[in-house]
């Protein structure tokens, strides 16, 4: 099957806390969809988390690219970047749920490896 490149963002505040959203799976994962035609992935990423939570951010950094197969059998491969946004989280209409987390707490309820990994380096990253 046809690997679907998306984009996503690892969305930080000024308390440090982190933007995870559940997906139509109840997964906590950070906010991340399709690159539409004529779009940069930076542009997506910002789209993305603007649709699916009303948070506007804008891009610190790249932070490289995961791989995975979803439970629908196709082959997703997604562009993060670091991202800095603030305000309430308004949810996407069949999402179940978003927020920012402090560190510890997004630890606990992230369900992929790869996704805390992100975390790692986006951390990381702010740390510099
Ligand atoms: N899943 C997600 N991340 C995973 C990972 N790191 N390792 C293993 N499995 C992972 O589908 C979400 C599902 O994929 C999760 O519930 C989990 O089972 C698995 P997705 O393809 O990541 O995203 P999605 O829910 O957005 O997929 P669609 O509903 O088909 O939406 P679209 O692909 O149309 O994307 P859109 O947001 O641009 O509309």
């Amino acid at each position: 099957m046809k690997t679907v490149r998306s984009a996503g963002g690892v969305v930080l505040n000024r308390k440090g806390e982190v933007l995870l959203i559940r997906d139509r799976n109840g997964y906590w994962v950070f906010p991340k969809g399709h690159i539409e035609p004529g779009e940069t992935p930076e542009q997506a990423a910002v789209r993305e988390v603007r649709e699916e939570t009303g948070i506007e951010a804008r891009i610190i950094a790249p932070l490289g690219e995961t791989r995975y197969v979803n439970d629908r059998g196709v082959p997703r491969e997604v562009v993060w970047f670091l991202m800095e946004g603030e305000g309430q989280v308004a949810i996407e209409p069949g999402l179940t749920g978003g927020g920012f987390f402090l560190e510890e707490e997004a630890r606990g309820l992230i369900a992929f490896p790869e996704d805390l990994e992100l975390l790692e380096r986006a951390y990381a990253h702010r740390a510099l």
